[in-house]
């Protein structure tokens, strides 16, 4: 199969269960996991940041970052196309009590700063406090496109001038620092908290990281193990995640140029008019025509009896992902199938 739904299929490789089975490991609730502290050492190394803490998932991480930052009947202000908002089963608000205050994310995935300074709530008595700004890079629903150093300083601007924490949903930090050719520290210097995925284009099988100072990571550790998040021998999983920092990080740049590739394959094949002819990292959107004969669902059908797995974010919505196992032969076969089912 060839399977583009996401950059989240990919499984460890033969070296990767190598490492795994060699892991040292200890009981990471009483901080006593080798491979798990390694793992953070690296991880808050590698984003300039004091402190890091091993998580489950991505969503976890996030939603550890929101209830450590804010109070129940709080307010945050986030992207109405940010993935905390749209896809993680609004657990900020169901378990944290916090109430989202969203702002339109525009095209290229930022959040106009006028608005976010226009909605920060001021003290009166009928207002929910504001506390959290929340960004993400990068910003998958508007195109896996990355935010610059200089925009994400500017909205920490206005984050501290308010007296308000920045976040930053970082599933694909170290995409958006290979696509923006910079050091992935300098990318996150101004946020309060930083969340990557190791479980993506990093190609580990499980496995999140949130990054921040050291204060604030302890404080979440207590609300990662209220969350039901405190592992025990994790270091079998930490030792997937440092293989894939230290082995699969520089392989991202192939993911961008592959899906670039694909882009390039698939325009001008009738019925689908892509998001962004150029994409930057590894996510190609398109919109299918709704004048075309075959409908999603046949289409998607159709693709799958071929050996292709595509993804849909909405009903006409379509988003291929390239990621560790999407090779040169692949990107050929899924635009000449696609060119075939609808010339
Ligand atoms: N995204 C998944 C789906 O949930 C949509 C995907 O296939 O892209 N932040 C961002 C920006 C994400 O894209 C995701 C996963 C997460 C957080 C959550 O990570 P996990 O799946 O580890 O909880």
């Amino acid at each position: 199969m060839i399977d583009l739904r996401s950059d989240t299929v990919t499984k460890p490789s033969p070296q990767m269960r190598e490492v795994i089975a060699r892991a040292e490991v200890g009981d990471d609730v009483y901080g006593e996991d080798p491979t798990v502290l390694a793992l953070e050492a690296e991880s808050a190394g590698l984003l300039g940041k004091e402190a890091a803490m091993f998580i489950p998932s991505g969503t976890m991480g996030n939603l550890s970052a929101l209830l450590t930052h804010c109070e129940r009947g709080s307010e945050i202000i986030l992207g109405d196309k940010a993935h905390i908002f749209l896809n993680e089963v609004g657990g900020a608000a169901a378990l944290g009590g916090i109430q989202p205050h969203i702002l339109p994310n525009q095209k290229d995935g930022t959040i106009k700063l006028d608005e976010i300074r226009r909605v920060v709530r001021f003290d009166d008595i009928h207002h929910p406090p504001t506390r959290l700004i929340a960004l993400e890079n990068t910003q998958n629903m508007c195109g896996g496109v990355p935010l610059t150093a200089e925009y994400t300083r500017s909205v920490a601007k206005i984050a501290r001038e308010k007296k308000l924490k920045l976040h930053l949903d970082g599933a694909r930090i170290f995409n958006a620092a290979a696509a923006l050719d910079v050091d992935p520290a300098g990318l996150v210097e101004a946020v309060d908290s930083v969340m990557f995925c190791l479980s993506k284009g990093l190609g580990a099988p499980v496995g999140s990281v949130l990054c921040g100072e050291r204060e604030f990571i302890a404080r979440a550790r207590k609300t990662r193990k209220m969350l039901g998040g405190g592992m025990r021998q994790a270091g079998v999983i930490a030792a997937a995640g440092l293989y894939a920092l230290r082995e699969n990080l520089p392989l991202l740049k192939e993911d961008h140029r592959r899906a670039r590739e694909l882009a390039q394959r698939l325009e001008g094949i009738p019925g689908i008019s892509l998001v962004d002819p150029e994409p930057a990292t590894n996510m190609v959107y398109f919109e299918l025509d709704s004048n075309l004969e075959l409908g999603p669902d046949q289409l998607k059908q159709e693709l799958r009896e071929k050996g292709i797995l595509i993804g849909f974010e909405g009903d006409r919505l379509v988003r291929l992902v390239t990621h560790l196992w999407i090779r040169d032969e692949d990107i050929r076969v899924v635009s000449s199938v696609f060119r075939e089912l609808l010339t």
